[in-house]
């Protein structure tokens, strides 16, 4: 190779084993049993119908394609959008295939391919909603309808399941949809200057052009993308030709420009606003088409978006989107504990968006954000069993107040196996089941692995590198390099930033000079092996909030490694919000194989609880002060909470700081 080395990556086997147990529970439990769920066959147990679209009894998701390809009869069951879920299903299958091959799996998604070319019509549109029950209305209401984020969907589906399996008709099938799209929207004369209430097709538009090359596709997404929020009367135009009160979601016309992030053009954005996933969906497509456009401007909007979020508006967990109402952003600052959406298809999007933001500009803290989802915010969203999901991820929980107050409704404490607006599963199974493509960004003659993920991955020129390590409980990082063409190449690697203070680097055996630059140890490789051991900081950490934080005056969350912690009724004394810690406790850690299926606990005794003082069963007492007495908290992961009875929890915890 000559001196410049243009590196790619081949392929990534996870072998990590915290990653392994959830990949296979996706690949053998998972993805059966959304299977069940789209087809009707399984019992849908909603748990908790105000986070999850309503109630319902069943799917039809597979049933309306059915119909709409002419193989059944009837009306359309569900949401406008409810295709999503087989299609986030296919791709979920579409990245297990490739690490846990099954032949029925693969029988099931050949079968939906076929079935889904079917229901397509010739001129590409598919959404059975329309097709089925008001094809005289396709594309006249884009502010409710999630037509294209539908169609959005698939592409990035048929995209991952060509990748996959090779299947062919997959792709055909996308780029007949993106064909179609494009036949309609554009800024030419006689086509809709417009867009879907829903961002999606965005970042759908630009995976396919990644894999097609089709120069076409990636102007449409940059359509899409400098379109929104240039005529802000485009969605009350259409509505009212369309019938102003036929809507499908009455609740979603009169939110104004502002809730669909569709209130001025991308460039004049200043914050993130409005329903959580829409702008993480956009924002995804925009800095991925900055990227490859090498749009500055562009550029410099998704960065002002994802500052604001993860410096202002994010929790400590990952999770966003602060209110229910809208399933929404609120304002800088604002993080309420106990009334918070974080929705997980949200904290999965929000990964989307930071992937994308790392490939633009190597930081650390954009891996430190992956990280942050990948074991926090995100993956509390599935259950230990792969077959219970939550749509709405609280800091703190209580079941009393799910039950009785009407503003903490929304707030499970169960997950459940399915909801009505069912977008939440297969949304974290895809992410989970993709993983591999999030552990090295690859840039010329730069590899940097920003996930300390055990994997065996293959690069071209016969570069091979071996991570391992039993992360997220140790520290000790393993990186076996083989170089058998002596490539000269920069390997880089990201200290987290809950390490920078405390961290060893060695490169075969030798300590090495440990200068960062955005957070990421460089160093030059040429040698046919080399073996890099890395120390990181398992210390625990109290982390505070920015003072800004009303809700989190006087508390400290526990956070040991990447894992955030949080304290579980199951565990210690309830009502949980007497614990107070003391100025500086000290914790034990624990590995707990038969526990949560083996998660590290920490426990202290430099904590107190405020006693029940003797007050007469007065609810208030005049000058009589609180008096506490020693006591022991035990803490498990965030993620992990809510799989045993249901019992309170909370993340941010009382401390005697003054
Ligand atoms: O509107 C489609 C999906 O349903 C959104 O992305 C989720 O937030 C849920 O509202
Ligand atoms: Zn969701």
């Amino acid at each position: 190779m000559d001196e410049l080395t243009k590196l790619s990556l081949n392929n990534v086997q996870i072998t990590s084993n915290f990653w392994k147990r959830y990949r296979d529970l996706i690949a053998k439990d998972s993805v059966s049993f959304q299977w069940d769920m789209i087809n009707d066959k399984g019992k849908m147990d909603v748990t908790n119908a105000a986070a999850a679209g309503g109630a319902a009894d069943h799917s039809g998701a597979i049933e309306n394609l059915k119909i709409a390809a002419g193989r059944s009869k009837g009306h359309h069951f569900g949401f406008p959008f409810q295709d999503t879920d087989v299609y986030k299903w296919l791709e979920t299958v579409s990245y297990v295939l490739k690490y846990h091959f099954d032949q029925k799996m693969k029988d099931e998604a050949d079968w939906t391919v076929d079935l889904i070319a079917d229901a397509q019509d010739d001129d590409g549109y598919l959404s059975t909603y329309f097709q089925i029950d008001a094809p005289e209305r396709k594309f006249k209401r884009l502010q409710q309808s999630h037509e294209l984020y539908s169609m959005g969907h698939y592409i990035e589906a048929g995209v991952a399941y060509y990748e996959s399996t090779g299947n062919q008709k997959a792709l055909d099938i996308a780029e007949k949809m993106a064909d179609c799209i494009n036949n309609h929207f554009g800024p030419e004369d006689g086509k809709i200057h417009g867009y879907d209430g829903h961002p999606e097709i965005e970042l759908a538009l630009s995976k396919l052009y990644e894999a097609t090359k089709n120069k076409e596709y990636l102007n449409l997404a940059k359509y899409f993308i400098t379109e929104r929020g240039r005529d802000l009367d485009f969605f009350d135009r259409q509505n009212k030709a369309d019938g102003i009160d036929n809507d499908f979601f009455p609740e979603l016309r009169t939110l104004g420009e502002r809730y669909y992030f569709a209130d001025k053009p991308i460039t004049e954005q200043k914050d993130a606003h409005g329903h959580a996933v829409r702008v993480l969906y956009f924002c995804t497509g925009l800095a991925h088409v900055a990227r490859i456009e090498h749009d500055e401007k562009l550029l410099k909007s998704a960065n002002t978006i994802w500052n604001d979020i993860v410096k202002k508006q994010m929790y400590i967990t990952g999770n966003v989107g602060q209110t229910p109402a809208g399933e929404a952003f609120t304002y800088d600052y604002d993080l309420p504990n106990d009334t918070d959406y974080g929705e997980t298809c949200a904290s999965v999007s929000m990964a989307f968006f930071t992937k994308q933001m790392l490939a633009n500009d190597f930081a650390g803290k954009y891996g430190d954000v992956i990280e942050k989802e990948i074991f926090n915010g995100a993956l509390s969203g599935i259950a230990l069993d792969g077959k219970h999901y939550f749509y709405a991820n609280p800091l703190e929980a209580d079941p009393l107040a799910s039950k009785l107050n009407p503003e903490k409704k929304h707030i499970s404490l169960r997950r459940s196996s399915w909801f009505a607006c069912a977008c939440c599963p297969a949304n974290i199974t895809r992410l989970i089941a993709s993983l591999d493509q999030y552990l090295y960004e690859v840039h010329d003659d730069v590899i940097l692995s920003h996930q300390f993920v055990a994997n065996d991955a293959q690069f071209n020129d016969g570069v091979e590198i071996k991570q391992r390590g039993n992360f997220p409980w140790d520290g000790n990082i393993n990186y076996e390099i083989e170089n058998p063409n002596l490539t000269h190449f920069t390997f880089g690697i990201r200290i987290p930033a809950w390490s920078l203070d405390k961290y060893v680097v060695k490169v075969n055996g030798k300590g090495v000079d440990t200068n960062l630059e955005n957070d990421i140890l460089y160093l030059p490789i040429s040698d046919k092996a080399t073996e890099i051991t890395l120390e990181l900081n398992m210390g625990v950490h109290l982390v505070r909030a920015n003072a800004k934080v009303r809700t989190d005056v006087m508390k400290v969350a526990v956070q040991r490694g990447p894992i955030v912690y949080c304290v579980e009724g199951v565990d210690n004394q309830e009502p949980l919000w007497n614990y107070v810690l003391g100025q500086n406790p000290s914790f034990n850690y624990r590995y707990q194989s038969s526990l949560l299926n083996g998660v590290g606990t920490l426990s202290t005794d430099d904590v107190y609880y405020l006693e029940d003082e003797d007050n007469d069963g007065n609810l208030y007492t005049f000058d009589k002060p609180k008096t506490a007495q020693k006591s022991r908290l035990t803490l498990i992961p965030y993620y992990a909470w809510a799989n045993r009875d249901e019992k309170q929890m909370n993340v941010w915890i009382q401390q005697a700081e003054i």
